[in-house]
């Protein structure tokens, strides 16, 4: 049976060349785009978690999460057993969320202009951390308080199979895959599609180690 390692390198032989993939009338997933700003992200992100760390956290139904959470910018996003929304203190430490780090926002404002989103000004940042078997279900980003920007979301560490729906949770979502590097921008028309992660699987990234973390940029407020 292969181990992680064989895995790791099946996984990664698939991953996709440079470019710009559509995925929607206004989405775009850019492959490796994040690849040359990470020997800067990620002293940053280190930085960011050192302040606010990950945790689990509940949602109004009373399910925990599997990925881990974290957030840094202006606005951080929570859930608790009252509901969804943006703060701006760590509910944990009643401190103000990390700020975005400059290379993260300047990243991010690159790929949206890429993606046809000129004068992207994110406020929020949300981390997401999948270890293997860590998902998210199928959701709309809809606590931002208006749909103009779109969301651009970058991804490192291990591959992951990203869910990619239409306006209707019964739909069946497209299944794309997501490599380390990869930034996914959905705005305009397509910026309340449903999506999700399915489960992450067992393996050891190069990088990232055994993780899967996600950025995922927004204008909130
Ligand atoms: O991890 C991902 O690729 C997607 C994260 C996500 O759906 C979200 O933060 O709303």
């Amino acid at each position: 049976m292969p181990g992680p390692t064989a895995d790791l390198f099946a996984d990664h032989a698939l991953q996709q060349p440079a470019g710009r993939e559509q995925i929607g009338e206004q989405s775009y997933v850019l492959r490796g785009y994040a690849l040359p700003w990470i020997d800067r992200l990620l002293p940053e992100l280190r930085r960011v978690l050192a302040q606010a760390p990950f945790r689990q956290m509940v949602t109004p139904g009373g399910f925990t999460m599997s990925a881990a959470l974290s957030s840094c910018g202006d606005l951080g996003w929570t859930t608790d057993t009252t509901g969804y929304r943006y703060t701006p203190f760590d509910p944990r430490t009643q401190q103000p969320w990390p700020a975005l780090p400059e290379a993260l926002r300047a990243l991010a404002v690159e790929a949206a202009a890429e993606a046809g989103f000129a004068a992207f000004a994110p406020d929020a940042c949300l981390i997401n951390r999948y270890v293997a078997g860590a998902k998210m279900s199928l959701h709309q980003d809809k606590n931002e308080r208006d749909y103009a920007a779109p969301v651009v979301s970058i991804s490192l560490g291990l591959p992951a199979i990203f869910l990619f729906g239409s306006h209707a949770r019964a739909d069946k979502p497209q299944k794309v895959s997501l490599f380390h590097g990869d930034v996914v921008v959905w705005g305009g028309v397509d910026r309340l599609r449903f999506h999700g992660v399915m489960p992450i699987k067992d393996g050891v990234h190069p990088v990232m180690g055994p993780q899967r973390i996600n950025l995922t940029l927004r204008t909130a407020g």
